[in-house]
């Protein structure tokens, strides 16, 4: 197992659309484990391949309580199922140390492979059907902060630049 790398806002590789993953064989699953192990490491409740790097339809998840429920979702597809939104204070590992109020569907199935290349599917509500949607949009390059005002991005953005140089 392996801590990855994690990207950070305003990264521009972030921005990336991920292409479908063709097979699930066992480099796949060590990147899976990889993945898990630097989501319960920082600590967070969902990682999406893009954020470390690799641009690939992959995610990986746990919003129990206890972390002790690890999800995978391979080419992960969304289906809406109300016109009903909630709004949910949300974070990111890519934009570390903001929160901000996002608007989304507050039910939907998703249809995806498993670690083992199996389909399944679930229908997901409450902070599952937020933290899915927000993985998902990483796979298609886009980030929370899209969904806030301008002016509260390019803050973040400025904020999180300097840290950046005095890391460096
Ligand atoms: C996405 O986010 C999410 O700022 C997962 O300093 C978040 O795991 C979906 C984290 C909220 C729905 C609701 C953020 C860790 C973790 C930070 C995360 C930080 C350290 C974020
Ligand atoms: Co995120």
């Amino acid at each position: 197992m392996a801590r990855l790398e994690i990207l950070e806002f305003p990264d521009p590789r972030l921005r990336t659309v991920a292409k479908p993953v063709e097979k699930v064989d066992d480099a796949m699953r060590q990147l899976i484990d990889d993945m898990f192990e630097t989501m319960y490491e920082a600590p967070g409740i969902g990682l999406a391949a893009s954020q470390v790097n690799v641009h690939q339809r992959l995610l990986v998840m746990d919003v129990s309580d206890d972390g002790n429920e690890p999800r995978v979702f391979i080419n992960p597809e969304i289906t809406p199922l109300t016109d009903e939104t909630k709004i949910y204070d949300e974070g990111c590992l890519s934009v570390p140390g903001f929160y901000e109020t996002v608007e989304r569907v507050d039910r939907v199935r998703i249809n995806a492979l498993d670690r083992n290349g199996e389909p399944f599917e679930i229908e997901a509500d409450g902070l599952l059907a937020v933290c899915i949607q927000h993985e998902i949009d990483h796979l298609d390059g886009k980030l929370f902060v899209d969904y806030v005002s301008r002016l509260k991005r390019e803050r973040i953005r400025k904020k999180l630049e300097k840290i950046h140089r005095q890391r460096a």
